[in-house]
C-alpha cells in the first residue's frame, strides 16, 4: 500500500468521524473516490437507514468509472435498509477498492472482498496502525455485533495519587473545564451513561451532554445501577427525565420501583450486570460510558465488562479517599499490542487504555 493510499484511507477515518454522534448503533463509514490523482467524491454515513457512504460518495462524484473506492470499513454485501455497495461500486466502474477494515456483519464479514474481485475489481485490505485506528473508531458497532453488549468504557476525574474524591467531603472538581468539557462530548456521542447508586447520592449528576458545540440534539440513555431503586425522585437525574431518558437496574419487585415509574423513570429488572448490558444491547446501546463510582467499575471490570479506562490525571494530591481503581487485579496497561495513549487535556493528562481488541 502506497503512502498515497494510506493518506485516502486517513481521510475516510476523518470523513467516518462525522457521523460520531448520529450514526449508533450503525458503524461509522467514510469514503474517497480517487481518479487519476485527484479526488473526484466524498461521503459518510450519516445515521442508520441513510445512505451508506459509498452511495453518498458515488453520488457526489457522477462518474466514477476507473476509479478507486478508499473505505475505512469493508463495502457491504447485504441488503440491509439499503441495497449492497459492493454491488454500487461494481456498476459504478469502480476498479479497484482499498478497505481499511473488515465488517463484522455476519451479513458481510469479508463476502464483499470476493464479490468485488468476481466483479472485476481489484481489492486491497490494510494492516497495521491505519487498520486498528478503523476498528477502534467502530468499537461499539464491533462490540454490540460480536457480543451482543455496548462497549463500556469507564472514564474517572482522579487525582495523582488516583482518588476520585476526597474522604466524606463534599464533592468537588477534581477535573478542569476543557477536560469536562470533553467529557460532555463523549456523553453527547453515547448510547448510554452509567452511574452506580453511591455516585448517584454523593454527587447527585445529571449526567446529560450540555454546552457541547454544536449542541448535542439527542441525549444518552442515563443508567444508574441501583439494585433497590433507591434514586430519591427528587434527585437531578429523576428531575430531568423529561430531558432525555433515565431507566434504573434494579432487582426484580425492588420496592421504589412504582414511584421511579411514576416519575417518569423506566425501570430495568435484572439480576446482574451481565444481563443489564445484554438488555442495553437489544435496544441498540452500542457504547456505554461508565461515569463511576469505583465500586460499580470494580465490579464490571471484573466481569470483564471494562473495554477501555479513560483517566483524567489531574495535578492535585488528595492522600486519602475511594481510589478510581480499588479492586483491580494488578496489569501492565498496553500489552499486547492494545493501546496505550497519554494527552493533555488543559493542566490534566488524560490516559487511555484499551483493555479488549475490538
Ligand atoms: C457500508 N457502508 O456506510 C455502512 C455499512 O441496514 P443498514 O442499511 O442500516 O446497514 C447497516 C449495516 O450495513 C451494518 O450492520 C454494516 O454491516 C453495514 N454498514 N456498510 O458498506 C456504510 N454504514
Ligand atoms: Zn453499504
Amino acid at each position: 500500500m502506497s503512502p498515497e493510499d494510506l493518506r485516502y484511507l486517513e481521510r475516510c477515518l476523518e470523513l467516518a468521524e462525522l457521523g460520531a454522534r448520529t450514526v449508533a448503533p450503525n458503524p461509522m463509514v467514510g469514503c474517497v473516490l480517487v481518479r487519476d490523482g485527484a479526488v473526484i467524491g466524498e461521503g459518510w454515513h450519516e445515521r442508520p437507514g441513510s445512505p451508506h457512504a459509498e452511495v453518498n460518495a458515488l453520488a457526489a462524484a457522477g462518474d466514477a468509472s476507473g476509479a478507486t473506492a478508499y473505505v475505512s470499513l469493508e463495502p457491504c454485501a447485504h441488503h440491509g435498509r439499503t441495497p449492497p455497495c459492493s454491488n454500487a461500486l461494481i456498476a459504478a466502474g469502480v476498479v479497484r477498492v482499498v478497505i481499511a477494515s473488515i465488517d463484522p456483519d455476519p451479513r458481510t464479514n469479508g463476502q464483499s472482498i470476493d464479490r468485488l474481485r468476481a466483479g472485476g475489481v481489484e481489492v486491497e485490505l490494510a494492516t497495521g496502525d491505519v487498520e486498528r485506528r478503523a476498528r477502534r473508531q467502530n468499537a461499539g458497532f464491533r462490540t454490540l455485533l460480536r457480543l451482543g453488549r455496548p462497549y463500556v468504557t469507564y472514564k474517572a476525574a482522579v487525582s495523582i495519587d488516583g482518588r476520585v474524591a476526597a474522604p466524606g467531603g463534599e464533592p468537588r472538581w477534581i477535573s478542569s473545564p476543557p477536560s469536562r468539557a470533553l467529557v460532555h462530548e463523549w456523553r453527547a456521542r453515547s448510547g448510554a451513561v452509567a452511574v452506580g447508586i453511591g455516585t448517584a447520592l454523593a454527587d447527585d449528576p445529571t449526567l446529560t451532554a450540555r454546552d457541547c458545540v454544536p449542541p448535542a440534539e439527542r441525549q444518552p440513555l442515563r443508567v444508574v445501577f441501583d439494585r433497590a431503586a433507591r434514586l430519591p425522585v427528587c434527585s437531578a437525574l429523576v428531575r430531568s427525565a423529561g430531558e432525555g431518558p433515565v431507566a434504573v437496574v434494579c432487582r426484580p419487585g425492588a420496592p421504589g420501583i412504582p414511584a421511579l415509574i411514576a416519575a417518569g423513570v423506566e425501570a430495568i429488572e435484572a439480576s446482574d450486570a451481565r444481563q443489564t448490558l445484554a438488555e442495553l444491547g437489544r435496544r441498540g446501546v452500542a457504547t456505554m460510558l461508565l461515569e463511576g463510582g469505583p465500586t460499580l467499575a470494580a465490579g464490571l471490570q471484573g466481569e470483564g465488562l471494562v473495554d477501555r479506562l479513560a483517566l483524567f490525571v489531574a495535578p492535585l494530591v488528595l492522600g486519602a479517599g475511594p481510589n478510581a481503581l480499588e479492586g483491580w487485579p494488578a496489569m501492565w496497561l498496553g500489552e499486547g499490542g492494545l493501546e496505550l495513549s497519554s494527552s493533555p487535556v488543559g493542566p490534566d493528562t488524560l490516559l487511555l487504555a484499551d483493555l479488549h481488541e475490538v
